[in-house]
């Protein structure tokens, strides 16, 4: 192969849907290995993932956060382009991950994001969702990994954002028709999905302030190719 990449997938309770998310991954023709966190869930994913076959599986007892998960995701991944999937995707297929790394493999893009189905209007309207988590990257973008660690647990995307502006990335939006991201709300039901959503935003928000957020869209908006 001689475009290899590896791809990170970031686990907690996904026992309903990461079986199927990790079966597409594994032996897609353009991914050289699939690594899987799977950050103390206390569902039953972890007896699930032990049984998939060719992914290398991480496991934490405690739960350590979406960043440090990734973190750890990203210096065991022996390749330097990267692609990240969240588990909990619906609908995912080979070709909606092909689509994903065309753009980045063909060298028309330095990053290219997903826009799930169910992306919010807004984001749609944007033509850019700025926190999917669905993304295929130079790992130099990251540069020193340990500066991930000061992170929130849901700030890495935003801090990625940061560093695509600061080096003016070409980013490709890939609007993926068939693949969704549940509501948390759907996931764990509404009182808890709604405090995680109320967790995430105000993690987003306390890393870049509100008008952070609206120049990082309004900046990622312009860097589109
Ligand atoms: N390893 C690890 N993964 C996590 C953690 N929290 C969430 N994830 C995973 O990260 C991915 C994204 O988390 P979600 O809670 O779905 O957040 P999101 O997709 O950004 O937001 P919505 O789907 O819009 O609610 C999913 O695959 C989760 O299983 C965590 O603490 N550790
Ligand atoms: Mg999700």
């Amino acid at each position: 192969m001689d475009f290899t990449i590896s791809c990170i997938v970031p686990v907690f309770n996904e026992a309903k849907r990461v079986e199927k998310v990790s079966t597409v991954l594994v032996g897609h023709p353009l991914i050289d290995e699939v690594i899987v966190i799977n950050d103390g869930s206390s569902d039953n994913s972890e007896q699930l993932l032990q049984k998939i076959k060719g992914i290398k599986l991480i496991s934490y007892q405690k739960n350590q956060g979406k960043t440090l998960a990734m973190k750890r995701g990203f210096q065991s991944a022996k390749n330097e382009l990267i692609m990240t999937i969240d588990s909990d995707l619906v609908g995912l297929s080979k070709k909606a991950v092909g689509e994903l790394i065309e753009p980045v493999r063909n060298g028309l893009a330095d990053i290219s994001i997903s826009l799930r189905s169910n992306s919010l209007l807004l984001f749609k309207l944007l033509g850019l969702d700025f926190v999917s988590g669905e993304r295929v990257f130079h790992k130099k973008l990251l540069g020193d990994l340990e500066k991930l660690t000061s992170l929130p647990p849901f700030g890495l995307e935003s801090y990625m954002n940061q560093l695509i502006v600061e080096k003016q990335l070409r980013i490709r939006v890939v609007p993926w028709k068939t693949v969704i991201s549940p509501r948390k709300s759907k996931k764990f039901g509404c009182l808890t999905g709604l405090l995680g959503d109320i967790k995430m935003v105000s993690q987003i928000i306390s890393l870049l302030k509100p008008w952070g957020v609206l120049r990082q869209i309004w900046q990622m908006r312009k860097l589109r190719v």
